[in-house]
């Protein structure tokens, strides 16, 4: 095997922290079985039960620690281990402290898992040891395998929900979590394909998915604030974790930019653009004229950065360092032209999904009643519940118009907008994004049943849409340089495309799946530490903040140190 890249710091760093990990997993493991042992002997002693006693005792201490200390270990719990020193948890590890390596198990191996996974990402995409293929495309081929896609999943996870809302007891909505999640999948398959077999005659259909994915930013992110009012650190911190986490490594270990995986930057981003709207004054949130201000704010932010020339450049600049991007088959843009380009396209969806949020019925409750819901009510759910009760008689002529209108609209914006050439197309994008997203959402909500059907499988992949988008550079497709766009197939069995295909597919959705629960065990422990300790969570927070910073410091110096004396020493 052949590394094609000198180590970089980075990549050192991550070498050096793994390696103690995973010889504390090993200790813990042992540490675990040598307990287990004990406890098994002890069973079948009759003078063991004094000692047994003592074990469970300590296995609640144990137990305790999980919870308080939300499975990082975050506080010591049992009397024994109350110094000073232990209040951070890496100095219990760096003690190699055994009470906190037996509770801590399984997140070590999580850790080792995750490092695993890297290792993986590394081998396929920056070193020769598999091979690479060449993309081709065939439209025949491509829609065959997307519409075998669905009907697999229509025969196999076709699903009736009979939810009502929790709100208003009233059936089904449109726009249910079941539907955003299918919507999700079934665009994040077409999205990939796109990718792997280079379709590039669609290429304006897969702005438009984006699009939908930031408006669905803009939906979600708008309803969650509004309706829980939670803007703690804690929630902040999970919501960054959530977004970076996987790329953070993959930067790292790949050498990459932030900016390669530009999906992460742009939704961090909306994400923070939307909390920033809420957040800022949420007090008086319930007030609309307040909401109204606050989006017509956001339109202002967005012309201000995007439509004026050169504000966004002196806005980013101080920034380069983490949006840049310079790609290497085109090394002559400039370091902030993709970050311009990408943000740009999707400026004004996230806004109108905010905006559908606010009028979506979850969220406009009954006692904040304000002159646009008032008008919102008499004309749209007035008319929709008339559209729901009235004889089917009535219902159907109406249902017709409805579906014939968004039928119209639909085709002229495709004759008209989306026929254009990518060039063309993208100039027109955000300004006209949101008209297709709104018929598909009317068409999709046409009747109750409509609302009802959802396609399992695809809503299973909509959930794991950040990872396969991640992962999909480095271990199906193969970008094989730091910062190179995935031009090339990752080829595990030469000469045979299709099987090829079969079985890279298998392994990525494998790994992406992984790489979720990976995230999850991670988020377990925070919901836990959020549950349990809700009152010491910020300075819990911040310890492990700074532990982080300090741990990677240390790292990064180490390696710095350990790169450089060889060199010398030549
Ligand atoms: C907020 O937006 C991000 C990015 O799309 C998404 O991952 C997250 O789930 C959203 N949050 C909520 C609560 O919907
Ligand atoms: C037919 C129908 O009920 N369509 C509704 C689907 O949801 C959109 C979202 O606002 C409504 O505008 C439609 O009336």
């Amino acid at each position: 095997m052949q590394i094609l890249f000198p180590v970089t710091r980075g990549q050192f760093s991550f070498l050096l922290g793994i390696v103690p990990v995973f010889a504390a997993w090993i200790y813990a493991e042992y540490l675990e079985y040598k307990k287990s042992n004990t406890l098994a002997k002890a069973r079948h002693s009759d003078i063991g039960l004094v000692e047994l006693g003592n074990e469970a005792v300590k296995e609640d201490d144990g137990r305790a620690v999980l919870l308080e200390g939300g499975g990082g270990g975050l506080q010591p719990a049992s009397p024994k281990a109350r110094t000073p020193t232990s209040s951070f948890p890496i100095f219990r590890f760096l003690t190699m402290e055994e009470q906190f390596l037996i509770d801590n198990r399984l997140t070590l191996r999580a850790i080792l898992e995750f490092g695993f996974f890297m290792a993986y990402f590394y081998i396929c995409d920056r070193t020769d040891m598999l091979g690479s293929s060449k993309k081709s495309y065939n439209r025949d081929l491509f829609l065959f395998l997307y519409f075998l896609l669905i009907i697999v999943s229509a025969a196999t996870s076709f699903t009736i929900h009979h939810d009502k809302s929790p709100l208003s007891g009233k059936p089904v909505l449109y726009l249910n979590r079941h539907q955003t999640e299918e919507w999700k999948g079934w665009m994040q398959v077409l999205f990939l394909m796109y990718h792997y077999f280079a379709a590039t005659e669609i290429y304006n259909a897969i702005r438009m998915f984006i699009a939908a994915y930031v408006w669905m930013t803009g939906f979600g992110n708008f309803s969650y604030y509004y309706v829980r009012k939670d803007f703690s650190l804690a929630r902040f911190a999970q919501m960054m974790w959530r977004l970076n986490f996987l790329v953070l490594f993959c930067c790292v270990v790949l050498n990459n930019s932030y900016m390669l995986y530009y999906i992460c930057p742009m939704h961090t981003l909306f994400t923070l653009m939307v909390y920033a709207a809420l957040g800022i004054f949420s007090k008086y949130n319930e007030i609309g004229s307040v909401i109204a201000a606050k989006i017509i704010g956001c339109f202002f932010v967005v012309i201000l950065m995007w439509e004026i020339p050169g504000v966004f450049e002196v806005i980013w600049s101080p920034f380069t360092f983490l949006f840049g991007y310079t790609d290497p088959a085109k090394p002559d843009l400039p370091r902030l032209h993709e970050w311009h380009f990408r943000s740009g396209l999707d400026r004004y969806i996230w806004i109108i999904g905010m905006i559908y949020a606010y009028y979506h019925p979850t969220v406009s409750s009954e006692e904040t009643i304000s002159f646009m819901e008032i008008l919102y009510e008499l004309v749209v759910e007035g008319w929709m519940e008339k559209l729901e009760e009235t004889e089917a008689k009535r219902r159907i002529p109406i249902k017709t118009a409805v579906a014939t209108i968004s039928l119209a609209v639909g085709y002229t914006w495709y004759e008209h907008i989306y026929k254009l050439d990518k060039i063309s197309y993208n100039k027109y994008h955000p300004y006209t994004s949101w008209i297709p997203i709104t018929v598909y959402i009317c068409l999709r909500n046409v009747t109750q049943q409509f609302r009802c059907y959802s396609l399992t499988l695809f809503a299973w992949l909509g959930k794991i849409t950040l990872e396969t988008y991640i992962s999909q550079i480095h271990i199906w497709l193969r970008s094989g340089i730091p910062d190179g766009q995935p031009k090339l197939l990752l080829s595990l069995i030469p000469d045979y495309p299709m099987l090829n295909f079969m079985l890279t597919t298998a392994i990525y959705i494998g790994v992406s799946i992984n790489l979720l629960v990976s995230y999850r065990l991670f988020d377990l422990t925070n919901t836990l530490k959020t549950a349990f300790v809700p009152s010491k969570d910020n300075k819990r927070l911040t310890n492990n903040i700074i532990t982080a910073a300090a741990v990677s410091s240390v790292l990064y110096s180490l390696s710095f140190v350990f790169l450089k004396v060889p060199q010398m020493l030549v």
